[in-house]
């Protein structure tokens, strides 16, 4: 598709070209083209005769002509994905006048109303993509979002086609002790040969891809939990027996999303049973089912010794997340696979709020933040740029991005803001009550979303709208100068083109400011003013004679600000601003605009020196600041990432001539690091003695192991001998993963005999435990050691290594993807061999294959010859026959 070429609107919507595709090209699915399904399924059976090698599926649909359409053609077609059909009767009968077109079943139904019963044979053992009903670690489990359920049984495989079910599933006592599937098991039994059986029935009806079915050889960890009005709910997490002792977070975080989501939302769960099952072979993080959650086992597992805080964070905020879709996603569905964000941004959305509420606003949003710069961003000024309600696709599972997530959660968090600023009450859970009261038990569309927020709330969102519609980082210019009623203030805002929409229309834009005074330190009051123009002046109060404009405070916005604030102003704002995030932000702008200039050789020698000198003197106020906590001082030593310098290099010419460098920025960063390193020494030496020795249970310990391993990084690119020392002694007296990790993380980097001796110690200690011997694979390809290519290459040989699982994979690959060092080494070796992985994997696992394209597909904000090399794998990858639609979609659009 040439985008340079097709035609837009006014809105900017992209107008998809409508060249015919080539004979082999999947085809392109479009949100106008949305029609009802012209049945409707009130009920379906299914019965399971389950096996590793081979399980038989009978199913028995009752279907009857969808009132709501005007169809009146007999064709009933089922989508299938590699099934063979074995039977198919109708009302009873056998029934010839059918026929299979590209993988669907189309049966010719003579009436309006019938039962159609199919039987179906699938081999679980040979599905390694992870879709439909596959084996991992010897159970049988299933994910049928976004398109499973269709290689399990023929089914109108589409969101808005809901049903109730009521699932028989029988298969060996031994093998599979444990039976679940969704809502309430309502039978069970002994069978033949050593089988039984149970019988689950669903009352609520759902649509197919939040079926699911599990069997095999697990315990539970159970505590009931009593919602509000008295529904007595049996919570269980199930997992294989040696990891039951790691289940108690889990168990506790979703008994405290269950509470927050009632206190909060005013949501109650509706089944007296929530089941989680923990699974090891897994291609995303976890899958809401009605009432049987399928995790990764990475977002279960949990203790001391083997997970990082981090990983404790994680765990609550993805337990949250499930739960929370049974009303955002489940209790009210998506019309279609375009309307992806108006269950995930909203869900994104309602776990981020519950994580700030429990874990502290202020670190949360700087985490939430730094996700979205380090993997929307990017992607929003790629080539796979796309709206959070996309109007195209070939393959929904490469929609599952952090566009339609998490920019998707900032779309409606600005609503939030919009709705409650200011106001006593929250404002905003009117809407969102409207929005669960008026569309409760129906499939709906982001219209229906925006359109309950606005009655329930009194907002006017017409131009807001265009969040929905329009891809790329809306870049704000910040002008101010002094006027006679207080600070004139000029915005200027573009929304850059991205792939197949140009001339897009000005955003309403919510931004948090205030206007403080650097000479008296008085602090200005909080305002939030509304964008909507090209361009416009606002005039701020001032709080006094040297005004500071401190702006997008709390990240209200999901933009880029570019302000031509004085150094001296950013200094102050770091040190003295009100507003958390400001103050983190005034930090990171320091340091982009530093490292940014320098690795452009934009800057003399005094001018380095100057750069440094500044970001030395923020950092100073942070580390020395008394009314720090320890968790907020270790954000805001965070300097800015390299991703993110990637972007703001390649951004900061509008020109679009200034491309980015990225071993430029690595040696630049790990400079500046080794100047905060020296300079501030004696700061570091006395913030470490009061971190390092805190207990890991104290309140402050958290904060405090943050501090630790961020004050060795910065030794490490300072005094990399004292930091060995350092880092050693904290891996050998670690009594939590937390400290041991982020010593080894240190140590990896390093070329000292303590690594390779801690990293060996590392492995000894936790072999046979997959998440930790994952952490082992990352800490190495995400390493700042010289050879991380070679040590690589070699632990894709290690005997740990498998292609068959996606988080063994992620844990090397996406690790070495993201280590700028390596990945973008001059000679294109990095490039090579991650091109080389999505071949190897892409006949395995199409879906986790295709995700390993967009690292490639940032070839065009990248220095020439870097660029040429990263095309070139791009085209051997696009030359080769036999791609998954997966791949093929990424890597065509990455060359567009
Ligand atoms: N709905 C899940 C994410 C998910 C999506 C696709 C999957 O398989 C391809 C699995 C999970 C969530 O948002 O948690
Ligand atoms: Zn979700």
């Amino acid at each position: 598709m040439d985008i340079a070429t097709t035609p837009q609107n006014p809105e900017g919507n992209p107008e998809l070209a409508d060249a015919a595709p080539m004979p082999h090209d999947p085809p392109v699915i479009r949100r106008e083209d949305y029609e009802p399904y012209p049945w409707i399924v009130p009920e379906t059976e299914l019965d399971f005769a389950l096996g590793i090698g081979s399980t038989r599926v009978a199913a028995r649909l009752k279907i009857k002509r969808n009132p709501g359409t005007e169809s009146t053609s007999p064709e009933l077609r089922l989508n299938g994905d590699g099934l063979t059909t074995e039977m198919v009767m109708v009302d009873g009968a056998r029934f010839g006048d059918w026929s299979m077109d590209e993988g669907d079943l189309v049966v010719n139904l003579p009436g309006e109303s019938h039962t159609v019963e199919i039987v179906t044979q699938i081999d679980p053992s040979a599905n390694t993509a992870l879709m439909g009903l596959f084996a991992s670690n010897g159970m049988l489990c299933t994910q049928c979002e976004a398109e499973g359920f269709r290689r399990i049984t023929f089914f109108p495989d589409r969101p808005d086609v809901l049903s109730t079910y009521r699932v028989k599933m029988s298969g060996s006592k031994d093998r599979f002790p444990i039976l679940l599937c969704n809502g309430n098991k309502v039978g069970e039994g002994e069978g033949d040969g050593g089988t039984h059986w149970a019988e689950w029935h669903d009352p609520w009806p759902k649509p197919s891809y939040l079926f699911a079915l599990v069997a095999g050889d697990l315990v539970a960890n159970s505590a009931p939990f009593t919602t509000r009005s008295g529904r007595v709910v049996e919570c269980n997490v199930w997992v294989r027996e040696e990891d039951l002792a790691r289940t108690d977070h889990a168990l506790q975080s979703l008994h405290r999303s269950m509470k927050w989501d009632e206190d909060v939302f005013g949501r109650e769960y509706d089944l007296d049973l929530y089941n989680i099952v923990a699974v090891s072979d897994f291609n995303m993080g976890a899958m809401e089912n009605k009432g049987l959650n399928v995790f990764n086992t990475k977002y279960v597992l949990a203790d001391p010794d083997t997970a990082t805080d981090a990983d404790f964070d994680a765990v609550e905020g993805v337990i949250a997340h499930e739960y929370f879709h049974n009303w955002s996603g489940n209790r009210i569905t998506c019309r279609d696979w375009f309307q992806l964000s108006l269950k995930e941004g909203f869900t994104v959305l309602r776990d981020q709020l519950f994580s700030q509420d429990v874990q502290g606003e202020a670190v949360k949003r700087i985490e939430d933040v730094r996700i979205l710069r380090a993997a929307q961003f990017p992607e929003d000024a790629g080539p796979l740029a796309h709206p959070i309600r996309p109007d195209s696709y070939r393959e929904i599972s490469n929609f599952y991005t952090a566009t339609v997530y998490n920019k998707g959660a900032e779309v409606i968090r600005m609503m939030r803001t919009l709705a409650n600023f200011g106001g006593q009450v929250d404002n905003f859970r009117k809407g969102t009550d409207l929005y669960f009261d008026r569309h409760d038990g129906e499939a709906a569309t982001c219209e229906d979303f925006i359109t309950a927020i606005e009655d329930g709330t009194g907002l006017e969102l017409a131009q807001f709208r265009r969040w929905y519609r329009q891809a790329g980082t809306p870049r704000i210019a910040v002008r101010q100068t002094l006027g006679d009623d207080g600070l004139d203030v000029t915005f200027r805002q573009t929304v850059p083109d991205t792939p197949g929409q140009r001339n897009k229309g000005a955003m309403h834009i919510p931004l948090r400011v205030a206007v403080h005074c650097r000479e008296t330190g008085a602090l200005g009051a909080e305002q939030l003013i509304e964008l909507r123009q090209d361009e416009q002046t606002i005039t701020l109060p001032l709080s006094g004679p040297f005004p500071v404009l401190s702006i997008n405070r709390g990240f209200t916005a999901p933009v880029i600000i570019e302000r031509e604030l004085d150094s001296a102003d950013l200094v102050f704002l770091a040190a003295k601003d009100d507003d958390p995030f400001a103050r983190y932000e005034a930090l990171q702008d320091l340091a982009v605009r530093h490292l940014v200039a320098a690795a452009s050789q934009q800057l003399d020698q005094a001018g380095r020196a100057e750069g440094k000198r500044l970001v030395c003197d923020a950092f100073r106020s942070i580390l020395t600041d008394p009314e720090l906590d320890h968790s907020m001082r270790g954000e805001l030593m965070m300097l800015p990432s390299e991703t993110y310098l990637f972007e703001a290099m390649a951004g900061s010419d509008p020109a679009g001539i200034r491309k980015a460098e990225p071993l430029e920025i690595h040696k630049e960063r790990e400079q500046l690091k080794t100047v905060i390193g020296v300079t501030l020494k004696r700061e570091l030496e006395g913030l470490y003695a009061q971190v390092a020795d805190v207990p890991y249970d104290d309140p402050a310990g958290r904060g405090a192991r943050k501090v630790k391993t961020q004050i060795a990084a910065l030794f490490a690119a300072s005094d990399p001998e004292r930091a060995a020392i350092m880092a050693s002694r904290q891996f050998d007296q670690a009594d939590n993963m937390t400290d041991r990790q982020g010593a080894l993380m240190v140590l990896c980097g390093l070329k000292h005999p303590a690594r390779d001796e801690r990293l060996q110690a590392f492995y000894d200690r936790y072999q046979g435990n997959a998440l930790v011997i994952d952490k082992w694979f990352t800490l190495q390809a995400l390493s700042l050691h010289p050879d991380v290519l070679s040590h690589v290459k070699a632990l894709a040989e290690h005997p740990d290594f498998t292609m068959k699982n996606p988080n063994r994979v992620r844990s090397l690959y996406m690790a070495f993807a993201g280590n700028a060092h390596a990945f973008h080494a001059q000679d294109g070796s990095g490039y090579r061999m991650i091109a080389d992985v999505i071949l190897a994997l892409d006949p395995i696992n199409p879906q986790t294959a295709a995700r390993f394209v967009s690292p490639l597909g940032r070839w065009r904000r990248i220095e020439s010859v870097k660029a040429g090399l990263m095309k070139a794998e791009l085209e051997r990858i696009a030359g080769t026959e036999g791609l998954s639609r997966d791949t093929f979609e990424q890597v065509s659009r990455s060359l567009d």
